[in-house]
């Protein structure tokens, strides 16, 4: 069978190209696979059937012919399993690809959220004001230590890995904070990322439904 993704018909335009979907289309195409995109809306989400295969009726769910999946990150994990383009073939190297993709999603990703829906969601409240302080410091810290271990390599781990597919998806969510132009080096390893043909082609597919899908 081929191996079926699922994405939304449509969101609005603060969140097109930005769907998590993205991250396994882009480590599909990095690792040559074709696959099908299966496009849902809000009553399929909420759907006893789309709930088995997905249980918070979010995207992306995966399946092919063994697994059936939810979870971006464990989806890329898999696929890298399955393909020298996002992984090294020894267990040392293996791990450290699991290890960064944990890391950007657990360690990363929560500051990142944190701070960019403060200005997305509650930009006008006052408590919101108050608090942003203190979360910049804290995702201003774990940018320094990852710019730190980045150095000068290209990528994490000197070669692309999943670690860095879903690194640089985190870092995407940061682009219109003016928080990257702090971190120079970071923000050149997200656009070195985002230059590879494999995630040109990722984002292109999740955004070509969402123009013929466009509320007249
Ligand atoms: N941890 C999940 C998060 C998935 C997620 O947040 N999906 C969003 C789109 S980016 C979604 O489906 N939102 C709709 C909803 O939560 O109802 C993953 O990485 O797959």
């Amino acid at each position: 069978m081929t191996i079926q993704v699922t994405a939304f018909r449509w969101v609005p335009p603060f969140a097109q190209g930005y769907v998590r979907d993205l991250r396994v289309r882009w480590a599909l195409e990095e690792a040559g696979l074709p696959y099908e995109a299966t496009l849902i809306d809000p009553q399929v989400q909420a759907s006893e059937s789309y709930r088995e295969w997905q249980p918070f009726g979010q995207v992306p769910a995966y399946k092919d012919e063994q697994v059936e999946m939810f979870e971006s990150g464990a989806i890329v994990l898999h696929i890298s399993g399955q393909s020298a383009a996002l992984a090294p073939n020894d267990q040392a190297g293996k791990a450290r690809v699991l290890t960064w993709v944990i890391a950007a999603l657990n360690s990363i990703e929560p500051h990142v959220q944190n701070f960019v829906q403060l200005d997305v969601f509650h930009a006008k409240e006052a408590w919101a004001k108050e608090r942003r302080p203190q979360l910049e410091a804290a995702l201003n810290r774990r940018l320094t230590a990852l710019s730190a271990w980045l150095g000068d390599k290209p990528y994490l781990e000197g070669r692309f890995t999943a670690g860095d597919l879903i690194m640089a998806t985190v870092l995407r969510e940061l682009e219109d904070s003016g928080v990257l132009s702090r971190f120079p080096a970071l923000d050149a390893y997200r656009r070195r990322c985002e230059a590879r043909p494999a995630f040109g082609r990722a984002l292109e597919a999740q955004m070509q439904p969402f123009r013929e899908n466009a509320p007249a």
